[in-house]
């Protein structure tokens, strides 16, 4: 059985990513029967708590508000409407729901302490609880952890040469920090990033050194093909090939064969022919639901027709690591710190995020 290693180099993972197809599959899907059960793939439901006019600038984003989109923007949902949709996800066969909130860090208050509320609700489903927040320090991770969160969705996007390329309001460091503040609970760590967004082959290895490099590595991976949104600065970008999905879930199956690496954004545009090739290269997890978080996704009924024709079975709930006990809000150890961390802000322009920005002035006017 292959040892897991942090000490992969750029050009190691690029001479993977390179290799002849029918061998990278077969190292991908040999590594994968030896840490996981082939025939399983664990189903995640997302659900968008709150949506759009996030301050932040990143490229490829519909929820920033800079850019000008068809998302509508809402505040956030009522514990009432959450546990509602939670108890749908589970009834069409989802183990884990994962809240996902347009903003640039969590601020403590009122609306964090309701989303701890949302976490206790999910857990006490016998869900797993995902949430992706933004950026968190110690205490908040802290906080989500005694509420019973099971996994906190923190992407490091790409590497951290390409990062300047695609986002100024916050530094590659600062994704780090978060990563390594949720590490400091039991929560596990959820982080991937995006390809087709004009990045190199370097850059995507040099993603895979970022994250396979993390001791632990994180336990789960998502690998987004990005959804291109008109209106944001990546819009043009041309589609991924079915291709490099196949060679980015194999070679990231081979450099963390623990993970879950997650099939995630871009599948309405696969095939089923190609998903197979994901799952046998090692991808063993998929967002079901017929939304991500503002962008369409396949048929919930599509996805089971799919898993009943490929053989596959829908992960049950704490197969991995055990269910947390979640502590309730009046029996909680920590309290609200209003901190007001310095995260960083680079600052540096990115001419095609300006552009984007005053093309919808423009077009406005
Ligand atoms: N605001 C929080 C943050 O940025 O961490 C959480 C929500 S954010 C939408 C979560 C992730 O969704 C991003 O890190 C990015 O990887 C992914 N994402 C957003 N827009 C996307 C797009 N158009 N295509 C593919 N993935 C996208
Ligand atoms: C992740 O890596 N992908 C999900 C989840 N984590 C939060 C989000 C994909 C979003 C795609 C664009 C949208 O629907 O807005
Ligand atoms: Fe905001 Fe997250 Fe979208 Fe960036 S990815 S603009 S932080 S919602």
């Amino acid at each position: 059985m292959n040892q897991t290693r942090h000490d992969w180099t750029k050009e190691e993972i690029l001479d993977i990513y390179n290799k002849p197809l029918m061998e990278l599959l077969y190292e991908a899907a040999t590594i994968h029967r030896q840490h996981h059960d082939p025939n399983t793939v664990q189903v995640s439901t997302l659900l968008s708590i709150k949506t759009g006019g996030c301050p932040e600038d990143c490229g490829y984003c519909p929820q920033a508000a800079r850019y000008h989109t068809n998302v509508e923007g809402n505040d956030l949902m009522s514990v009432q409407q959450v546990k509602a949709q939670a108890l749908r996800a589970k009834a069409s066969g989802s183990s884990r729901v994962c809240m996902g909130a347009a903003w640039r860090n969590v601020k403590d208050g009122p609306e964090f302490d309701q989303v701890l509320e949302m976490v206790r609700a999910i857990n006490k489903l016998d869900m797993e609880v995902c949430c992706t927040l933004g950026m968190v320090t110690e205490n908040q991770a802290k906080r989500l952890a005694e509420a019973g969160l099971y996994a906190y969705n923190h992407n490091l996007d790409t590497s951290e040469e390409y990062y300047t390329e695609v986002i100024s309001t916050r530094g590659y460091e600062d994704r780090l920090q978060t990563i390594e503040n949720v590490r400091k609970t039991n929560v596990t760590v959820c982080s991937g990033g995006i390809i087709g967004m004009g990045e190199s082959e370097e850059d995507r290895a040099g993603m895979l050194v970022a994250l396979s490099t993390l001791n632990p590595q994180p336990e789960s991976v998502p690998i987004n093909a990005l959804v291109a949104i008109e209106g944001t600065p990546m819009e043009d970008q041309k589609p991924v090939e079915i291709w490099e999905m196949i060679r980015m879930v194999a070679t990231t199956r081979i450099v963390m064969p623990e993970t879950q690496v997650r099939l995630s954004a871009g599948r309405t545009e696969m095939t089923r022919e190609g998903q197979a090739l994901c799952f046998f290269a090692g991808a063993n997890s998929i967002f079901a639901g017929d939304k991500l978080l503002t962008t369409p996704n396949p048929d919930v009924n599509e996805d089971m027709e799919m898993f009943k024709q490929l053989g596959l079975i829908p992960q049950k709930p704490f197969i991995k690591i055990s269910q947390p006990q979640t502590v309730e809000a009046a029996d909680s150890q920590f309290t609200s710190l209003g901190e007001k961390p310095k995260w960083s802000r680079p600052g540096h322009t990115i001419e095609r995020n300006e552009l984007a920005k005053e093309k919808g002035v423009v077009s406005k006017s």
